[in-house]
């Protein structure tokens, strides 16, 4: 037997990472681990996991675009091996992820390391439970009643710097799969985030570069009516999108960067209670040939580089009115 694990790569996906492959790897299992994100989760699939093994995918949200290839891979794995999918992402418009084949958790109420430390708290015991909290508080998802219980049986300041290197230093760490599926071993075995020295050290080169880019974002917002926005920040784009909300105070932040020539990532942050970015994503983004989706105070969009300008501007519009009408 062989367990493919599928994750993302941020703090949460990270530590439902490690939380499995603790509970697999305990067995003696031949655990390996996978870092994906929604628009190539079925590619990842295709080419990592064969029908047979134990696929477990956390953290990973269904993308509208795939999801007639998703149900029949999912399909397949759950009859030929098993297939574990748990996740907290809003579901798509067109689908119920509990009516998929496998073993589905799908609840957005909490972090996915909440989810996934629940779904395997017998094997894990309490002891984990502070690495799953890291993974909760790297997703602001750490005031669910199971979360705050939880801090308050470790002693918070510990748990909160913990949390800290951990998301700090994964932020530093992109596309380094290598080394994350390092960070994955080593919280596996509940080490402590900090005695990893290579994370520590990314983490505090980290914490000055935000410093930086947040001034770059007080000089660079642009702002449109409802929307303030930046174009390649230097860093990461979640924190570039709140700067730029709270600076361009407007209720939606945007930062977008063009890593591949021809599509514009970007990532967004809405106030809270004004707007379901989620919602108006998975709406507005495929007019413009794109995708998006995520939270609905967080999330994240791919445009083709033509129509980034036009998608803002129906974005901003599109927004404005859902706002006024509530
Ligand atoms: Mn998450």
């Amino acid at each position: 037997m062989r367990v493919i694990c599928l994750v993302h790569g941020d703090s949460d996906g990270v530590v439902s990472g490690a939380l499995a492959y603790r509970v697999f790897s305990m067995k003696g299992v031949d655990t390996r681990v996978f870092f994906t994100h929604p628009a190539g989760l079925a590619e990842d699939l295709r080419a990592f996991a064969r029908p047979g093994d134990t696929v477990f995918i956390a953290d990973i949200a269904l993308s509208e675009q795939e999801l007639g290839e998703i149900t029949s891979l999912f399909e397949k794995y759950a009859a030929e091996g098993e297939l574990i999918y748990i996740d907290h992402h809003p579901e798509p418009l067109a689908l119920t992820p509990k009516k998929l084949p496998g073993t589905i958790i799908h609840d957005t109420c909490c972090s996915a390391s909440e989810l996934v430390y629940r779904f395997f708290e017998d094997k894990l015991g309490w002891e984990y439970s502070r690495v799953a909290l890291y993974g909760a508080i790297g997703d602001y998802l750490d005031e669910t009643p199971w979360a705050r219980r939880a801090v308050e049986e470790w002693d918070k300041r510990n748990i909160y710097f913990e949390a800290g290197v951990l998301s700090q230093g994964l932020e530093g760490s992109r596309r380094m799969h290598e080394f994350k599926r390092e960070i994955i071993k080593h919280l596996a075995e509940n080490k402590l985030p900090s005695s990893l020295s290579p994370l520590l050290v990314r983490a505090l080169i980290e914490a000055v570069a935000t410093e930086d880019m947040r001034k770059w974002v007080i000089r660079n917002t642009v702002k449109l009516r409802n929307i303030a926005y930046v174009v390649d920040p230097p860093g990461s784009l979640g924190k570039a999108a709140t700067y730029a909300r709270v600076y361009g105070e407007k209720p939606i932040g945007l930062a977008a960067a063009h890593h591949h020539r021809k599509i514009m990532n970007m990532s967004l942050r809405a106030r809270k209670n004004t707007i379901d970015l989620n919602k108006l994503l998975r709406t507005i983004a495929p007019r413009h040939g794109g995708t998006g989706g995520g939270h609905p105070y967080a999330a994240g969009a791919r445009i083709p580089l033509h129509q980034f300008k036009e998608f803002l501007e129906e974005l901003d519009k599109v927004a404005g009115e859902w706002m006024r009408n509530g």
